[in-house]
């Protein structure tokens, strides 16, 4: 007899409508990007759902998010309200930075979220020093640092792991290998190409995850969190993964294959949720439907909110350049 998944229906009820969610979200967005409503750059992070969504069962709504500039899955993970990313990808005073961030810098910190960065590998040693403050202030929590398989060429990745395995910093870094930087594959950017290992050099313990796998990704993550929370130091996973869009909006993809592309494609991660649903019985085609229909009103909804609010006054510019000095972790 198959094994019993440890995995309730709710769980793979929730998994279901935020990862449906997520990637409902960027398909909207890439007609809305077209229709020219919003500008900027857009990264998607469609085919890469189950590595947020299982990210975030496995962790608690304190510990910390950081990631790359790809960055629109982990808030709606975390359960922001997408009228306020809408907003945020129009310019509006509305949106989660006051329209000042736009899509690669989606902020969400009363989620814990921390960005949304677009210089690659910048978040990696912020990720460290988000997890060091929690280590000073006492508290158990653990920081989630992801970044793609090209950030982890940048000097800055190692000098961050050496120091946080140095100073047993609660960090898991995830490094979501989607096989490709912007065209460049990971094959012709090193001789390591098995990016587990590359903590290996510091004593930081390193697994390989099946990232296409919701199921897969809560349990490795379940583990180095176990292990960062007990005060062992960082852990380090590679999520195999697949970006089914471009780089970004402008990406012919002539660097990868039809074929690649499509093998890649019946590895869908929500797909493989609503199998589990659909053969466990967890919900009837009704309640799937409803689902659907949810999302879709919601995204109309932020859509419309983001429409009717302000664009901030031309001066607004000069504000929030700077912030005063404010250290309340540190003590007498
Ligand atoms: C320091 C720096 N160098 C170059 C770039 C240009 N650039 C933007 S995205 C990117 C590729 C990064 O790929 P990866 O880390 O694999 O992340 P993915 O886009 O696959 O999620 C590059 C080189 C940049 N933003 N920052
Ligand atoms: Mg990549």
């Amino acid at each position: 007899m198959a094994k019993k998944s440890k995995f309730s229906k709710e769980q793979y009820l929730k998994w279901y409508e935020s990862m449906l969610m997520m990637r409902k979200f960027e398909e909207k967005l890439s007609q809305l990007y077209i229709q020219r409503k919003f500008g900027g750059f857009l990264h998607l992070y469609i085919g890469q759902e189950a590595v947020v969504a299982g990210a975030v069962s496995a962790t608690r709504d304190d510990d910390k998010m950081i990631t790359a500039y790809r960055c629109h899955a982990h808030p709606i993970g975390r359960g922001t309200d997408i009228k306020y990313m809408m907003a945020e990808l129009f310019g509006k005073t509305t949106g989660l930075s006051k329209g000042k961030g736009g899509s690669m810098h989606m902020f969400d910190v009363s989620k814990h979220v921390y960005g949304g960065h677009g210089i690659v590998g910048g978040q990696v040693p912020l990720g460290t020093g988000l997890a060091y403050a929690d280590m000073y202030k006492g508290n158990d929590c653990v920081t989630l640092c992801s970044m793609g398989d090209g950030a982890v060429r940048q000097g800055a990745f190692h000098e961050a792991l050496n120091l946080a395995a140095t100073w047993k910093i609660p960090v898991i870094y995830i490094i979501e290998n989607n096989k490709y930087a912007m065209g460049t594959s990971v094959e012709r950017t090193s001789n390591v190409t098995d990016l587990y290992k590359l903590g290996l050099s510091y004593d930081i313990p390193g697994e390989p995850v099946d990232g296409m796998d919701v199921e897969a990704v809560h349990n490795a993550i379940e583990k180095a969190v176990k292990h960062c929370r007990s005060g062992k130091g960082p852990y380090l996973l590679e999520m195999e993964t697949y970006r089914f869009k471009g780089h970004s909006m402008s990406d012919p993809r002539k660097y990868r294959t039809k074929d690649e592309e499509e093998q890649y494609q019946e590895d869908d991660p929500i797909l493989k949720v609503l199998n589990v649903i659909k053969k466990e019985k967890y919900a009837t085609q009704k309640q799937l439907d409803a689902i659907d229909a949810r999302i879709k009103k919601e995204i109309e909804d932020a859509i419309q909110f983001a429409e009717e609010s302000p664009f901030p006054e031309p001066g607004a510019i000069y504000e929030e350049i700077y912030a005063e000095p404010n250290y309340p972790f540190i003590k007498d």
